[in-house]
């Protein structure tokens, strides 16, 4: 053991005296936390652009990478090595997330209403070897079909038919991870349909959507392999004026239709937040996707860091004790830092929002609440904003034998200069 190891164990050790002080039991805390896995989104790696064919990018969809960092993910198999040392420098077991455009394709061209499990399979071989569970999501973007502006609901039947197709090759992929892997996929639905500037017709793309969701869901999978949920949004690039999946459209589906509706937290008004949604939604859905995001005033893709939101959104769910109906997902994309700093910056700061909550007295909290004493509850709220989570965090990361603190910067820097620098 070194110096080090000491030092984090005896901050430890008085850390845990002070939450004990407040009826808080670190040790629970962290053994709850170890038990979350969060969905690690792979298109951070390569700036959503999937390997398609060779020059595939990000093209226009409602969203966009913005960044031209060197050293992004030219192929499959330096998206793997760039996610397991993420990985290896986050703690807990975790998921990865993947999109239909991120197959194994041979070299061929194989259109989105071609993928297939097979493209998947390599996937699935990965994941099992590493510990891994995967979840997965149809792409409804960068793709010819998409250009007018809208997939599932276009007015043109044979490019909804196209992506109805796609939707349900993924889904069934999907369903064959869950399957091979033995933990339930999610499959999250998001499509770019809207349009820039005012419509005249919201009604009737909002009603091919449905008809749309209708025919691919009718076809079922076993909630063992795979579950689908849908995600809403405000506003996209080049759908300001108009998206049609939104909010509402979702969230009506959802619970209509008992899939689990997709919170993005960069998908709403600019002063709503996801936090406050959860419990709304938790009174009539069974479970929720949380699409982990940080908005940055037209941008709904930062990377995510401990912010107030995240906070918020974080204890929302485990003050509802909602932790195994409420799953976490990663999603944004910035290409203009060290992309694996850009991993672990989101997950090391979700999974340090995550134990903010678990270290909460909520006990307390809700007992003061209940006595009328706000003041108190007030004050202990902030109180607990200068405890010494960082303390339980660290020991948290030397359990998990992951660095410590700033130390993964060194090493995100080296594999940077090491690995990342060679790539054209
Ligand atoms: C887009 C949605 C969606 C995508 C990913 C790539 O606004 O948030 O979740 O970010 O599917
Ligand atoms: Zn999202």
């Amino acid at each position: 053991m070194c110096m080090m190891d000491n030092v984090v164990e005896a901050a430890y050790s008085l850390a845990g005296e002070r939450y004990h002080e407040l009826g808080v039991d670190t040790g629970a805390a962290l053994k709850r936390l170890a038990d979350i896995s969060i969905s690690l989104h792979c298109w951070q790696g390569d700036d959503v652009g999937g390997f398609e064919t060779p020059d595939a990018s990000l093209s226009c969809g409602g969203i966009q990478a913005t960044g031209n960092h060197p050293g992004k993910a030219r192929n499959v198999d330096e998206l793997r090595q760039d996610m397991l040392k993420a990985l290896s420098l986050i703690p807990g077991r975790h998921r990865v997330n993947l999109h239909a455009i991120y197959g194994e394709f041979g070299g061929r061209r194989v259109d989105r209403d071609q993928v297939d499990t097979e493209h998947f399979s390599g996937w699935v071989d990965w994941a099992a070897a590493n510990g891994l569970k995967l979840d997965m999501n149809g792409t409804f973007f960068s793709h010819p079909m998409a250009e007018t502006g809208y997939t599932l609901s276009s007015k043109d039947a044979g490019v909804r038919s196209f992506w109805i197709e796609h939707a349900g090759r993924c889904r069934q992929i999907a369903a064959f991870m869950g399957s091979k892997l033995g933990s339930t996929a999610i499959h999250n639905l998001w499509v770019p349909d809207g349009s820039k500037d005012l419509p005249a017709d919201r009604f009737s793309h909002r009603r091919l959507l449905k008809e749309s969701l209708d025919t691919i869901y009718a076809v079922r999978h076993s909630d063992n392999e795979m579950k689908d949920a849908v995600e809403g949004k405000l506003f996209g690039i080049g759908s300001e004026a108009f998206v049609v999946g939104s909010h509402e459209f979702y969230m009506g589906y959802a619970l209509a239709n008992g899939k689990l509706p997709c919170l993005d937290a960069g998908h709403f008004h600019p002063t709503e937040t996801v936090a406050d949604k959860i419990s709304a939604l938790l009174q009539f859905c069974p479970e929720l996707l949380v699409h982990v995001s940080r908005g940055v005033r037209w941008d709904s893709d930062h990377v995510v860091i401990q912010s107030d939101d995240l906070l918020a959104a974080m204890q929302e769910i485990v003050r509802a004790d909602a932790l195994e109906r409420v799953h976490l997902a990663l999603d944004y994309f910035d290409a203009s830092i060290n992309r694996i700093g850009a991993y672990v910056i989101g997950m090391r700061a979700t999974l340090k929002a995550l134990l903010a909550a678990l270290l909460e007295p909520t006990r307390q909290l809700t007992a003061l609440e209940e006595k009328n004493d706000n003041f108190a509850r007030l004050a202990l709220m902030d109180e607990m904003r200068n405890m010494p989570l960082g303390a339980v965090w660290d020991y948290y990361c030397l359990q998990a034998g992951v660095p410590i603190g700033t130390d993964w910067l060194e090493d995100a820097g080296r594999y940077e200069s090491e690995v990342l620098s060679g790539r054209g």
